[in-house]
């Protein structure tokens, strides 16, 4: 939209009188976020009325993504650059003696998801709408998000994140759109006159589902889409029914706060009623809008698409199937093809802890007309596919089994296509984790690369390198990102690399400020900046990256005279509040973290800063500042990730095992601009099959190993003496269950490079332009065009304003 300087001006300060009666100066800056934030829904308003208005009217197909979690991160500048207004909006509040920069920093980080799955969810969000998609998102609008992490003595504690205390200025609440969700009770099934059957409730506890929509601004394309978010609320009670206290609390608790475990199941009774909660609430409402405007629903599949992103909103299937039946009159066969139509999923995880399943007398109790459709979806299955398939496959895929309804199993069998999020997990899941499932459908599994949204990680967490590519290709890469590979041919212009360097110096000046003020930490900016950001948990081995740290620290120690350029590692990750071997590896790199900075021997050539409550904010500040990123989980295990596209993008490097997207970005920038190491998925596999792997002839065999391992248990780092053995026994008592101990070696090689080719600015900056260039195949605009294509059948030519 156009807006000028002056006019902004006038209305923001209108809005600050409207708002708090009072002027600017009376202001602080959160109250001036608040009156920016309700300027921006105003100048946005039409766009979102009319884009749903535009979707209506051409009657067009809308996908609707489900996801327990979403991690939109801060929204101001994200809406000021979509919109078109980052330009006149600093520019006055300049004028206005006021910091854009300050403002935003006052708005609240939604931390509604636990990691790399909400934030991918919010990505998909930001480029929907930039694609001009009909696309919605629905999930929990959670009271407290995930927890705020605060170090004490450097154990993690975990404080609640009260996001919503001083409200959303981005939502609107409509009351008007309000549904009931059932849960527990009796239910049963009447014949009527027609042959269909009709269910009667008793006992049921109802709860109402309060959706809040807040808008998902397109890039500069004038379409707005929306996010929906649920909340439980007390049914309106006409008849004055008396809810006891314990009645409200457990009607409260459903949407109060989000499970704080990353790639693990609760199996918790709650974790189950937020899931049907959230489930059945989006597909009410879908189906309500539609049959608003349609008057039978055999053509749901040509107007509809549910996306499922991981097990959590599986029940969209057998709630669509209860929908179709019991309120819209359809007969099983038809409600189910329809339903299979509907349907898509995507697995984010081989990781057999993190697969979904629930205890039948638990789900049966909490969703009796659930498990009943649950068990005809089984005995369907079973009928159809035993004679094809035998006896004990079906048992093994069967949604029901081992007195579990299997969630994962219910997604493949309930949906017309199963995805992966990058080529190698997809390929995992077709020999190991689905792999009797594969045999029964194959044609539904393919492949979906995850993808970032580069304006939030390029555009916004990096304005300087955006305008020095900008210089070079003008604009248009901001929303075709695959145009960033032509930031190759500039590889051989000393001037341009040295600009690289500026850009990256400038970044790193602004975390080491951040790091000074909250650590009290003192760094160099000519150091390399090494950083992990990721959630805590075994399999990504920050341990391996800790080894090398204490490597390192022995290193100087003994041979002060070497010179290596300084480094420093830099952390950020939250271990889920009940994982108790993640907690004792952050105690041991606060502990490590301390010996080293405070030890005058070691100087500034080595500094360890773990950041405290690593978050989607934080993340655009860490970002554009590293020079390595560690992507080093065993192979296999990491579906994906999601990370090292934005580190990517922003000119770090990977120091990377070959697992998940790994192999695709060391494909996509090259070999010679990356630092791939370590065992494959074939070679993790292979010792899995021979049972042959002893971590101690690792230990044994490598002195520097044998050091490094003993410094956990022998004093040399204070104040770990029970995590410290732990983590010791952990590796060689309990033999190592991630490899670490086989991947030091080639691990500590590659590092051991990164420190001589630092040296070489120039080839340095080479390989790190080669990323940025390489960077477009990562965006999510391509990933989610795909997602419209192959799985949901959509149209997505960008809609002009
Ligand atoms: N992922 Cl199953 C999560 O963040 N949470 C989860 O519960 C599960 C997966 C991640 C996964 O570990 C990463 O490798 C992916 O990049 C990411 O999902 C998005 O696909």
């Amino acid at each position: 939209m156009k807006l000028t300087t002056a006019q902004f001006k006038t209305d923001f300060l209108a809005e600050i009188k409207t708002l708090y009666a009072t002027d600017l100066s009376d202001t602080s800056a959160f109250g001036q976020f608040v009156a920016l934030g309700h300027l921006l829904r105003r100048y946005d308003g039409p766009n979102w009325t009319r884009t749903s208005e535009r979707y209506r009217q051409d009657d067009v197909k809308q996908v609707y993504y489900f996801s327990i979690e979403f991690l939109p991160g801060r929204l101001l500048k994200s809406n000021l650059l979509n919109l078109g207004l980052m330009q006149p909006v600093r520019q006055g509040l300049q004028e206005l003696g006021l910091d854009l920069e300050n403002i935003s920093a006052a708005e609240p980080d939604p931390g509604l998801g636990n990691g790399g799955l909400g934030r991918l969810a919010a990505c998909y969000m930001d480029s929907m709408a930039s694609l001009g998609l009909a696309g919605n998102g629905n999930g929990i609008r959670y009271r407290y998000g995930l927890f705020k992490q605060v170090f004490m003595n450097g154990y993690q504690v975990e404080l609640p994140d009260d996001w919503l205390r001083n409200g959303d200025v981005w939502e609107i609440r409509r009351e008007n759109k309000a549904c009931l969700v059932r849960f527990g009770g009796n239910v049963w099934m009447t014949p009527q006159a027609d042959g269909s059957l009709k269910p009667t409730y008793e006992h049921t506890d109802d709860v109402l589902a309060v959706p809040y929509d807040t808008g998902m601004v397109g890039d500069h394309n004038g379409v707005t889409n929306t996010l929906r978010l649920w909340s439980a609320e007390l049914p309106p009670s006409a008849d004055q029914t008396y809810y006891s206290q314990a009645q409200r609390d457990r009607i409260d608790e459903i949407t109060k706060v989000l499970y704080p475990d990353d790639s693990n199941s609760a199996g918790q009774a709650l974790r189950l009623r937020q899931e049907y909660f959230f489930s059945s609430a989006g597909v009410q409402s879908i189906l309500r809008h539609y049959s608003l405007r349609h008057h039978g629903v055999r053509e749901l599949g040509q107007k509809i698409a549910i996306h499922i992103n991981d097990t959590h909103p599986t029940l969209v299937i057998p709630e669509l199937m209860r929908l179709l039946m019991d309120d819209h009159h359809c007969s099983w066969d038809v409600a189910w093809e329809l339903t299979r139509e509907v349907m898509s999923y995507t697995n984010h995880t081989i990781m057999q802890e993190a697969l979904e399943t629930w205890p039948i007398d638990m789900f049966k109790g909490l969703l009796p007309r659930l498990y009943q459709i649950v068990v005809e979806i089984d005995r369907h299955y079973r009928a159809d596919k035993t004679p094809i398939f035998g006896e004990a496959l079906v048992n093994r895929t069967a949604p029901l089994g081992n007195g579990q309804v299997r969630m994962a199993y219910l997604a493949v069998i309930g949906s017309h296509s199963v995805n992966g999020v990058a080529p190698l997990h997809t390929e995992l899941l077709k020999t190991d984790v689905l792999r009797d499932l594969y045999a029964v459908y194959p044609e539904r599994f393919n492949n979906k690369t995850n993808g970032i949204a580069t304006r939030r990680w390029v555009q916004i967490a990096n304005e300087p390198l955006a305008a020095l590519i900008d210089q070079k290709l003008g604009t248009e890469w901001r929303h075709e990102p695959s145009q960033l590979k032509l930031l190759g041919a500039y590889a051989t212009e000393p001037a341009f690399l040295k600009q690289l360097t500026a850009v990256k110096t400038k970044n790193k000046q602004a975390l080491a400020k951040y790091i000074q003020s909250e650590l009290g930490l003192t760094l160099r900016t000519d150091a390399i900046f090494d950083v992990q950001i990721k959630r805590l948990h075994a399999y990504k081995r920050q341990l391996l990256h800790v080894f090398e740290i204490i490597r390192e620290y022995l290193a100087i120690k003994e041979h002060p005279a070497q010179v290596e350029p300084p480094r420093v590692h830099i952390f950020g990750a939250k271990a889920a509040p009940s994982y108790h071997y993640a907690k004792s590896i952050i105690k041991l790199i606060n502990a490590l973290a301390d010996l080293v900075n405070h030890d005058p021997d070691i100087g500034d050539r080595l500094k360890v800063a773990f950041i405290p409550n690593y978050g989607v904010s934080l993340g655009e500040l860490i970002i554009p500042a590293a020079d390595v990123s560690e992507q080093i989980s065993t192979a296999s295990k990491e579906a994906s990730g999601t990370s090292n596209m934005k580190l990517m993008a922003n000119g770090a490097l990977s120091l990377a095992t070959r697992d998940g997207a790994n192999i695709d970005i060391i494909q996509a920038a090259g070999e010679a601009n990356e630092y791939p190491f370590g065992l494959s998925a074939k070679a993790v596999y292979g010792y899995y099959e021979r049972g042959d792997y002893h971590a101690a002839d690792f230990y044994q065999a490598d002195p520097e190993l044998k050091r490094v391992l003993d410094t956990l248990i022998d004093g040399t780092i204070p104040g770990v003496s029970t995590e410290g053995r732990e983590i010791y026994d952990s590796l060689l008592r309990y033999n190592d269950e991630f490899f670490v101990l086989a991947d030091y070696e080639s691990y500590i090689q590659q590092q051991r490079q990164i420190s001589h080719d630092f040296q070489d600015q120039r080839q340095w900056q080479q390989k790190a332009l080669a990323n940025i260039a390489a960077a477009g195949v990562f965006s999510a605009d391509l990933a989610v065009a795909r997602y419209a294509d192959d799985i949901w059948q959509m149209p997505h030519t960008p809609l002009k304003a």
